[in-house]
């Protein structure tokens, strides 16, 4: 019983677990401040975790080109929720756009609101879109449509 209880006491990541221990031995200041000072971090990554949940801030990333240079966006076909935002962002083979297609995608939506037909041409540069009407929309990027830059997202 002795040995468990210095174990506890001497192993910081035990603290926050077994706070009543700290009770147990006379000379534990030091191990006080290092269990607060955890579960301070451990609030805060709560908080950080039920803001995004709250606030809706779930984000899709969408590369243009891929990493290795190929001209398609990545990923090309995924899943949002109405209202998440869509990034696209400039990776490799820039210039290039974000063209909805109007034949592909659901009835009553503006295209020419949710595209990007000027060419996003710096690396690094991102085109944002919140799509709100579910359904499926077909995508293109103008120069590089022949050769596959076509993607496909659901909103859900
Ligand atoms: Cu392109």
């Amino acid at each position: 019983m002795a040995a468990l209880s210095s174990a506890a006491v001497t192993v910081p990541s035990m603290a926050p677990s077994a706070p009543g221990r700290r009770r147990m031995r006379s000379s534990s200041s030091l191990v006080v401040r290092a269990s607060l000072g955890k579960a301070a971090g451990a609030a805060a990554v709560a908080v950080a975790a039920s803001a995004m949940l709250a606030g809706g801030a779930m984000a899709q990333e969408v590369l243009l080109g891929a990493n290795g240079g190929v001209l398609v966006f990545e990923p090309n076909d995924f899943t949002v929720k109405s209202g998440e935002t869509i990034t696209f962002k400039n990776n490799a083979g820039f210039p290039h756009n974000v063209v909805f297609d109007e034949d592909a995608v659901p009835s009553g939506v503006d295209v020419s609101k949710i595209s990007q037909e000027e060419y996003l041409n710096a690396p690094g540069e991102t085109f944002s879109v919140t799509l709100t009407v579910p359904g499926t929309y077909g995508f293109y990027c103008e120069p590089h449509a022949g050769a596959g830059m076509v993607g496909k997202v659901t909103v859900n």
